[in-house]
Formats: structure tokens, sequence, C-alpha cells
């Protein structure tokens, strides 16, 4: 089932988007938990990453080099990936998506 994601990937809504390629976006997310929060997603949908299969290996391999790729070009070489997976873990969007977070103290463990 597609998602506001799937209309940003479209253009069809607005997003301030720092990376683009053939298989991948990554833009500021609307409600940002640190200076820098960025969301890397596939262009292709896939709900969760609960829901990967062998084929999409390459695929969230890319998403996790580019998360690297964002972080850097944000002037960041520590930051930290999140991947909420299912309602119960805080995902609210069910199109796959890598939260990249820099610019501030980071705790641990997280909440
Ligand atoms: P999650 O809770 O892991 O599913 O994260 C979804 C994130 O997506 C959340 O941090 C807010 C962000 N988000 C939701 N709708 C939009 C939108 O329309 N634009 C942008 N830029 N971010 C969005």
């Amino acid at each position: 089932m597609s998602t506001i994601f799937s209309k940003i990937i479209a253009g069809e809504i607005p997003s301030d988007q720092v990376y683009s390629d053939d298989r991948c976006i990554a833009f500021r997310d609307i409600n940002p938990t640190a200076p820098v929060h960025i969301l890397v997603i596939p262009r292709q949908e896939i709900a969760q990453l609960g829901h990967m299969t062998e084929d999409h290996e390459g695929l969230v391999g890319h998403l996790m080099r580019v998360a690297g790729i964002v972080a850097r070009q944000e002037g960041y070489e520590d930051f930290r990936v999140i991947i909420n997976n299912g309602a119960g873990a805080g995902q609210t969007v069910f199109h796959l998506h890598l939260h990249v977070v820099a610019g501030r103290t980071l705790s641990w463990p997280p909440g």
C-alpha cells in the first residue's frame, strides 16, 4: 500500500531533498529530533525492514551507504541510523526508511 513517501518520491508532495539517485532519495524529516535528521528511503515500496527479502539486500546496503554520504554532506562523521520496524517500535510511515540523526549528543540506550 502506498504511503505519503510515495507521493514525496513522485514529487506530488514537496520535501527538502538532500540526495537522490536511481534507487533512493533522502530528505529532511518534517519533525526533526536533532540538528540533522534526514530520512533515506528506497524508491521501491518496501513496507518495513521485517518484510525484506534476499532480493533487497543490495538495495538496503545501498541505503546504509547513502546514510553515511548524507551525514558527511552535512558535516558529520558521527551519526546514528535508526530503523523503526512496526508500530510497536514507533514506525508510523509504512515505507522503509532510515533515520539519519546527527548534530547533538546522542544518548544510549535509546528510548
Ligand atoms: P517513523 O516513526 O520511523 O515511521 O518515522 C516517520 C518519519 O517521517 C517521522 O519522523 C516524520 C516523518 N514524516 C512523516 N510525514 C512526512 C512528510 O510529509 N514529510 C517529511 N519530510 N517527513 C515526514
